[in-house]
């Protein structure tokens, strides 16, 4: 459907009398626009199941979904803003891939938290807040049978940029990428967390890849450890100003299990045929426990081919963390990782770290939070860019090693 631009054209039936009107057009202008019934050239598109708006790139690009799931305050919120902010400078500078908000509106409120975590003024600390089970990060939808609330979608569009090595095969690797801010509670084994009128995960049927955030300061196994050598007050079993997650992280992860199985329509032996990453976020209170010189850089190397130098992803490098890692788990949490390759046919495990260093307190102001000037993330792009190297091959380069010189690039 299309959105009037006229403003004489208000009211939707199923969104309610401020919202600009929905039609299925019978006129368009020269290049395909629709022309709405006061005569005025449209622009966005509605979904006509929902009457949401979407992204008019949706027509011609092809759209990779990725699932964020984790317990409470496990580091999701953190990890999306840490992300995507790393990205946008990333992708452009070291990939030449543009990055972009698909619908700046729609992207709002990720915009909303990258600023506040690394824009505002520099010395004072601030936090993100916990993400809610509804309000502004839902849309609320009028069928016949009842209102449904449905999570809202960060939509990006990825195209290689004029000097991508591929930039012959633009239309095919152009794609959008859609994620989802979910607040832990609906991941949680409880009734109503999912439901018809409140789908909040359906998204996981969606999904080509699923990032399961493992936190392990969540875990009195790896806190009891951990706090021989680090002092972050998520440690602390005496300290309640920091949130915890009420459900344990084994069964949030079986939980998931569950409704991807459901939602896929998968028999009792099927195994999940998409990526699983163990995103292991908090890596600034542990990173002890990896070797020091594999994480130390992003694994990213560049190459030169005719004149010009390309970045890619070392492959090598991820797996050799990704089974440090693993054997790092599987020590303390045996039952968690069983459960992930139980399910999964292929699993990678990425530790990142969203801040780079611990919360603090204020003294003076009694704030908590992380002050922008310390934030230093770790790896925080990887999990993305691993995933995006996976489902649209060409578009971010993965290798296992450096190229020969004079070999062709890309592929
Ligand atoms: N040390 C450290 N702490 C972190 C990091 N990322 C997040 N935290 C802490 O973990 C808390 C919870 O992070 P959030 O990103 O809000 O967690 P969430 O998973 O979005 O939580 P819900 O919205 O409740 O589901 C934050 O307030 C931070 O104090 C990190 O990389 N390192
Ligand atoms: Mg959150």
């Amino acid at each position: 459907m299309w959105i009037a631009e006229s403003p004489a054209l208000v009211g939707d039936a199923k969104l309610g009398e401020t919202e600009r009107e929905r039609f299925l057009p019978t006129e368009y202008d020269a290049k395909g626009f629709a022309i709405d019934a006061r005569g005025v050239e449209c622009r966005d598109l509605a979904c006509p199941h929902c009457h949401l708006r979407i992204p008019s790139e949706a027509l011609e690009r092809s759209t990779v979904y990725m699932s964020i799931v984790g317990a409470p305050a496990c580091g999701k919120s953190y990890y999306l803003a840490a992300s995507t902010w790393s990205l946008r400078k990333l992708f452009p500078r070291r990939f030449r891939i543009d990055f972009l908000d698909a619908d700046p509106e729609m992207n709002r409120k990720i915009q909303e938290y990258e600023t506040r975590a690394f824009l505002g003024p520099q010395d004072e600390p601030v936090e993100l807040d916990k993400t809610e089970v509804q309000g502004e990060l839902y849309d609320a939808v009028r069928f016949e049978d009842g209102i449904v609330s449905y999570p809202k979608p960060f939509v990006f569009s990825l195209s290689p940029s004029r000097d991508h090595p591929n930039i012959d095969k633009v239309a095919k690797l152009s794609k959008l990428l859609c994620l989802y801010d979910n607040a832990g509670e609906s991941f949680l084994p409880a009734r109503g967390a999912d439901s018809a009128t409140s789908p909040t995960t359906r998204h996981l049927g969606r999904s080509d890849c699923v990032f399961f955030l493992f936190d392990p300061t969540q875990d009195a196994r790896f806190r009891a450890d951990f706090r021989e050598y680090s002092s972050d007050p998520q440690l602390d079993e005496t300290n309640d100003a920091f949130r915890r997650s009420p459900a344990r992280q084994d069964a949030v992860f079986e939980e998931t299990i569950r409704r991807i199985r459901a939602s896929k329509k998968m028999y009792a032996n099927d195994r999940f045929e998409g990526l699983l990453v163990v995103v292991v976020s908090k890596l600034d209170v542990w990173k002890s426990e990896l070797p020091a010189d594999d994480i130390r850089k992003d694994p990213i190397s560049v190459a030169s081919y005719q004149g010009n130098d390309y970045c890619f992803l070392r492959g090598d490098k991820i797996n050799r963390v990704s089974r440090a890692l693993r054997t790092m788990l599987a020590r303390r949490a045996p039952e968690f990782v069983a459960a992930a390759e139980g399910f999964a046919n292929e699993v990678v495990y990425i530790p990142v770290s969203a801040t780079g260093c611990s919360p603090t307190i204020d003294e003076e102001t009694k704030r908590r939070g992380f002050r922008p000037k310390d934030l230093n993330p770790i790896w925080i792009g990887v999990p993305l860019l691993y995933a995006l190297a996976r489902f649209t091959k060409g578009l971010v380069p993965i290798r296992d090693a450096e190229p020969e010189v004079g070999e062709k690039f890309g592929g």
